[in-house]
């Protein structure tokens, strides 16, 4: 089957800052639609994600540059062409002909690499998580976040990201536990005069400003909401530390305090010691493998240490970290690296390799689910996808509802 058109449009990710969208449309009139989320806290070695600087629109945000290179370089170079994901890919590769895809834009890239993904699966008459056939289908655990900070929030929180990890049997179970965990923080919350608007990802943004704090907040709200932490439901952190770190100090900052990555680690094992943490992500900056490593020596068979802005979904500088073994996790976010092809390469380096795997959203999303469907086709053990409020999160948790359901037909 042949590619009869491309378009793509500029569109707002849920943040109201441009993103890109394209629409496929195949010679039978099969037709797609994919749209490509935006991070806050960015790895310096991402695909680059082409925004068009003119202050005269959207404050430099547009990504009409982005758009233009499908509407016409991309367009022109696969109307006509057979349908076949490797091949896409290939030729989004070749046009771009850079290493970090800024010629092209990792957004224009990805648009393009998923619309086709999303043909391929209706040419044959499949869900998508049907279509990716690699491994066995599963559904994964939700890592939910509901207390926000860091860049994600004005509070004063350091650590970006607190996800409680219900890990019951069945995926409504799991998502219901998050639900109720969800609001009895929320009344806590209230009833201490605290606020509780929401966060980019959709968690709580009170203003608290030590980690233990808002730890010792969750730790009540499961326990208020009747499910036993460390038994029901568990705790994953998101440092996001290359947005801790002082270069000039090489120190990081946090709790009030500044750390050296030693006394970082030390951190760590006290947090995991008083707390049932089952997952740190980026525990230090994109660059320091080595305290990585040291961490995952001492305290890696008890957690997963989640490897984001350190590997930013690309299967050479995962395999960087392997060699070390810093980390035993991968976090997989489809736009740090632009195609569909070379994500499936990482995923399969990682699962080579023992290494865990957790499918992320970023914290400018859009309605698309694709991600719940990469998680159960992939049978990704994890998906990390904001909280349980905000409807582009929501979204991906309501498509994971109706997964469940075909599964257990
Ligand atoms: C992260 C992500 C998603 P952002 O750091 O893991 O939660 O945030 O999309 O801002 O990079
Ligand atoms: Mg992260």
């Amino acid at each position: 089957m042949n590619i009869k058109d491309i378009h793509a449009r500029e569109i707002l990710d849920s943040r109201g800052n441009p993103t890109i969208e394209v629409e496929m449309t195949l010679a039978n009139n099969i037709k797609s639609v994919a749209s490509v989320p935006s991070g806050a806290s960015t790895g310096s070695k991402e695909a680059l994600e082409l925004r068009d600087n003119d202050s005269s629109r959207y404050m430099g945000k547009g990504v009409l540059k982005a758009v233009n290179n499908v509407n016409t370089i991309i367009r022109n170079a696969l109307i006509g062409q057979k349908i076949d994901q490797v091949t896409v890919d290939k030729t989004l590769l070749k046009l771009d002909g850079t290493p970090n895809k800024s010629n092209l834009g990792a957004n224009a890239m990805l648009a393009v690499s998923l619309a086709s993904l999303k043909c391929l699966a209706k040419l044959q008459n499949k869900e998508l998580y049907e279509y990716i056939t690699y491994g066995k289908v599963s559904l994964p655990i939700p890592m939910i976040n509901i207390i926000n900070g860091g860049v994600h929030a004005d509070n004063n929180l350091d650590i970006q990201e607190f996800m409680i990890v219900p890990i019951m049997k069945g995926e409504s179970k799991r998502i219901e536990a998050a639900s109720v965990i969800f609001h009895t923080l929320k009344n806590i919350l209230k009833s201490k005069g605290y606020a509780t608007g929401v966060g980019d990802e959709g968690g709580f943004a009170p203003n608290l400003s030590k980690t233990k704090e808002a730890l010792d907040f969750i730790m009540m709200a499961i326990t208020e909401a009747h499910y036993v932490p460390g038994k029901d439901v568990l705790i994953a952190l998101d440092v996001a530390a290359s947005e801790l770190y002082d270069k000039d100090k090489n120190m990081y900052r946090i709790d009030g305090n500044y750390l050296t990555s030693n006394d970082l680690i030390k951190y760590y094992i006290d947090l995991v010691k008083n707390y049932p943490i089952i997952s740190i992500e980026d525990p230090f900056y994109e660059n320091d493998l080595e305290s990585l490593a040291v961490l995952t020596k001492l305290i890696g068979d008890k957690i997963m240490l989640v490897g984001d802005d350190y590997f930013c979904t690309n299967s050479t500088l995962l395999e960087a970290g392997i060699k070390v073994n810093a980390g035993n996790a991968i976090l997989l976010k489809a736009n740090q690296i632009g195609t569909i092809s070379e994500m499936t390469k990482t995923i399969i380096t990682a699962k080579k390799n023992n290494y865990k795997t957790v499918i992320s959203h970023r914290s400018g999303e859009t309605e698309d689910t694709f991600i719940a469907d990469l998680a159960v086709g992939f049978g990704i053990p994890f998906i990390k996808t904001g909280s349980v409020c905000r409807g582009e999160r929501i979204a991906k948790y309501n498509r994971l509802l109706r997964i469940e359901e075909y599964l257990n037909k």
